[in-house]
């Protein structure tokens, strides 16, 4: 087996609400998940990101911890709020002044910003004007992105629009269990999808027309990623099919999103699925969505299994009792890593980045001060093995953003679930390498040799 590329990059990932803390400083306004976290039963146990990892204020000592990894890249993202308390109109200087200063300190220790526009923290200002349902949304964000680009764009060169949209709509507009709480039926969910997928094709034309520097631009939806149990080629053709399906999990699928943003047509799979529910594309916004990108950046935790099945139609496979799970009850299944890169990059032919993958563990200080995490190591190990397999395989997969530096706030699950290297102690803020920071620091210094 091979090395990876020289050139392939090494990162972490977060988001703002999940570390930032500092919910009310220097003029923020609120965000629906401030909300969301105000209302009772909705958070575990009542956790809120009002402080998390005070990230905001101790952002010097976070660089320190990345400079000391010896981190390439790092991905972050925006609070639409601290720029625009409203969600539009007036500009709060002071939230463009953090991220210029956050942007110079990355940029001073040599580590790589890559920054997403939109990691769920939707101003509540403009969802209770109707929020993505209102046609007016797309050029809402774009109106935000340009802002951030004329600041930020004359140093920051690597861009993602927005992050999982599969997610804050199935979850945030669908079932309800994330911000702001919605339950609408499947054809206002589908109205939102397009919305979305408009505001991710007038943020990369923002993008375009703001940054100083020539930007590369994607966004990072999820991997829904299933694979062949065998290497029969029928179960392969099963998985592939199933991958580019838009099965009943409504939202969690690659091409009912993907296919407008990237070939510019609605997906023949989602049309099959959803028949009169899909709003209507016209030509006009298929152009609009339809902006080209530089990468296609793809947050990969866990696959499904499938087989050819009865008719080469593909029967899921039911994983064998006792198969390792994440703390988070997510099947550890690092194939997810060479399918999903395989399938998608077959479809969408983009070069493509790991913009997430990594594990919820229960972790916590030891006696003797250190925080030991074996069965982290071992998921990055075998996750990265069947990466690096992929990549091999010419599958041009640039780069790779472990979620996530720290320990922090997991939305619906507040502070219970812990997915970073390193370890928080949200009562004193205190930063606790853990093993799997050790390791990971070799991983980048052998450049993945170790794996
Ligand atoms: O913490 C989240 C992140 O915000 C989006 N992707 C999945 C992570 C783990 O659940």
């Amino acid at each position: 087996m091979n090395s990876f590329p020289k050139d392939f990059l090494w990162g972490t990932a977060t988001s703002a609400y999940q570390i930032e803390g500092a919910y009310k400083k220097d003029g923020r306004g609120a965000s629906v998940w401030d909300r969301f976290c105000e209302t009772k039963g909705k958070v575990w146990e009542g956790h809120t990101g009002k402080v998390a990892c005070d990230h905001y204020h101790r952002f010097r000592e976070d660089i320190g911890i990345m400079r000391d990894l010896g981190l390439q890249a790092y991905r972050f993202s925006i609070s639409w709020t601290r720029i625009l308390p409203s969600g539009r109109g007036k500009v709060n200087a002071k939230g463009l002044e953090f991220y210029d200063r956050l942007t110079n300190e990355l940029l001073q220790a040599g580590i790589r910003p890559f920054c997403t526009l939109f990691h769920w923290d939707y101003p509540t200002k403009l969802y209770d004007k109707g929020g993505w349902l209102n046609e007016e949304s797309p050029k809402w964000f774009s109106d935000f992105t340009l802002k951030v680009a004329e600041r930020l764009g004359d140093r920051i060169v690597d861009w993602m629009t927005l992050n999982e949209p599969q997610v804050f709509v199935g979850l945030g507009h669908g079932t309800g269990e994330h911000a702001p709480g919605d339950k609408l039926p499947i054809a206002k969910q589908l109205k939102i999808v397009r919305n979305v997928q408009l505001a991710h094709g007038l943020g990369v034309q923002a993008l375009r027309a703001g940054c100083a520097k020539r930007g590369r631009i994607g966004w990072a939806p999820v991997g829904v990623v299933f694979y062949p149990a065998t290497d029969s080629p029928g179960d392969i053709e099963a998985a592939r099919k199933w991958t580019y399906g838009c099965g009943n999990n409504h939202m969690f699928s690659n091409t009912l999103w993907s296919d407008p943003v990237v070939l510019g047509r609605v997906a023949p799979e989602a049309e099959k699925a959803f028949g009169k529910a899909l709003p209507k594309y016209s030509d006009a916004d298929l152009h609009t969505m339809a902006q080209r990108m530089d990468f296609y950046g793809v947050n990969i935790y866990q696959g499904t299994p499938v087989t050819e099945g009865p008719k080469g139609k593909g029967k899921v496979i039911r994983f064998p009792d006792g198969n390792p799970r994440t703390a988070f009850v997510w099947n550890v299944t690092p194939e997810s890593l060479y399918w999903g890169p395989k399938f998608l990059h077959e479809r969408y032919k983009l070069p493509l980045y790991i913009t997430e993958n990594g594990l919820s563990n229960i972790d916590w200080v030891s006696t003797d001060g250190k925080v030991h995490d074996p069965q982290r190591i071992d998921f990055l190990g075998r996750y990265l093995g069947e990466l690096k397999r992929v990549v091999n395989d010419g599958v041009p997969v640039k780069g790779y953003f472990q979620w996530s530096l720290l320990d922090n706030f997991e939305w619906a699950e507040g502070y219970k679930q812990r997915f970073g290297l390193v370890h928080v102690d949200y009562g004193t803020q205190k930063r606790t390498l853990k093993d799997s920071c050790d390791w990971y620091r070799n991983v980048i210094r052998t450049q993945g040799d170790m794996i």
